[in-house]
């Protein structure tokens, strides 16, 4: 890449190739960029800016709130709620949605957002994300405006707008869709902005490369223990290939070293809490990152259907996620069909 291209340039870049992305849409993009790099800074602060620990609450899903949950949090909403771009915005850590307060305009995006993922290796120092969707708010009758309610947001994933994270690492990268591949931009803490590092993500289509929390293996489902039994046996087993294992913690992490490495991502639902689908919530996790993964040829399901194809009936409604290299994801869907 000879001359840098920053985030701004290539929002512009999209709004102008046809049909891509609207000037009201990159414009809220450049704001949730703006609130990430915020949140890089509180993120590296650590302990010297008092940010570690938990803030003595508990969020929606009954799990303790880190200091860091709330701060990310409160920084997208700041920075979200004037632009006039948006309806309402819905967050992990919010109960209910958040329509845009009346003083403001209000716009025909809805912006979902996990603000802090991975919170768990916030005071241990390992990499964590800020998760974010994009909808559009849907008017059937163009003759009336109703207020924004809950139901808008209950979209399947197919229909988001635009999807990313940010990943507050080593280095701290922004990784985006807007339907037109996926772009990866790393953020130039002297200039003060995101720089382009890599456009047209690819993911290869096999892996040697697995990802899943094995301490819970005693409660996994038949076609997870098969799967993953059949990556153990390595070279000698049916797989006829030695795997490796990662795993961070850190959704945006795990997934961030599949969009550059390749892998497979799985969360599946297991015999803990078997009312419930899953740990990930689909709505501001699974959706943004299966389009992500989807645009870089890989594959997300549930075990069996397509997540983004998943029709919503609650805001943080949880699913299943297997995500990463198509043949491995085709290849665990498919054991699922065999039950
Ligand atoms: P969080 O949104 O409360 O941080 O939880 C989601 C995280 C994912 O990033 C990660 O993949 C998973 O929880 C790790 O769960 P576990 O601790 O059960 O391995
Ligand atoms: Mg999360």
């Amino acid at each position: 890449m000879t001359s840098k291209i920053s985030l701004t340039r290539y929002l512009v870049e999209q709004q102008r190739a046809e049909g891509h992305i609207p000037s009201e849409l990159r414009l809220l993009l450049e704001v949730v960029a703006r609130a990430c790099k915020s949140i890089s800074q509180a993120v590296n602060k650590g302990a010297l800016g008092g940010v570690l620990g938990t803030a003595g609450s508990e969020n929606v899903q009954g799990e303790v709130q880190k200091k860091l949950d709330i701060i990310a949090n409160e920084v997208l909403i700041e920075a979200n709620e004037w632009g006039g771009h948006l309806a309402a915005m819905a967050s992990e850590e919010m109960d209910e949605i958040l329509p845009i307060p009346n003083r403001y305009p209000a716009g025909e995006y809805l912006l979902l957002f996990d603000p802090l993922d991975g919170s768990s290796n916030i005071d241990v120092n390992v990499s964590i994300g800020t998760i974010f969707s994009v909808l559009k708010k849907q008017n059937d009758d163009p003759t009336k405006i109703d207020p924004v309610s809950t139901k808008d947001f209950l979209q399947p994933g197919r229909q988001q707008v635009a999807a990313g994270y940010c990943v507050y690492g080593p280095q701290t990268t922004l990784v985006l869709t807007v339907g037109d591949g996926v772009a990866m931009f790393t953020l130039d803490r002297e200039q003060g902005s995101f720089v382009l590092t890599q456009e047209n993500v690819t993911i290869p289509a096999d892996t040697q490369e697995f990802a899943i929390n094995m301490s819970n293996m005693r409660h996994w489902d038949e076609p997870v223990k098969r799967y993953i039994d059949e990556c153990l046996e390595g070279a000698q087993g049916p797989r006829g290939k030695n795997f490796n294992m990662r795993w961070i913690a850190s959704m945006v992490a795990d997934v961030h070293r599949i969009l550059t490495r390749g892998g497979v991502f799985l969360y599946p639902w297991d015999k803990r809490e078997p009312n419930k689908p899953g740990k990930l919530r689909l709505m501001y996790e699974a959706n943004p990152m299966s389009w992500l993964i989807e645009q870089a040829g890989g594959a997300a399901t549930n075990g069996t259907q397509r997540i983004m194809d998943i029709a919503p009936t609650q805001l943080h409604q949880r699913v299943s996620v297997i995500l990463g290299s198509k043949n491995e994801v085709e290849r665990v869907t498919a054991y699922h069909a065999k039950v």
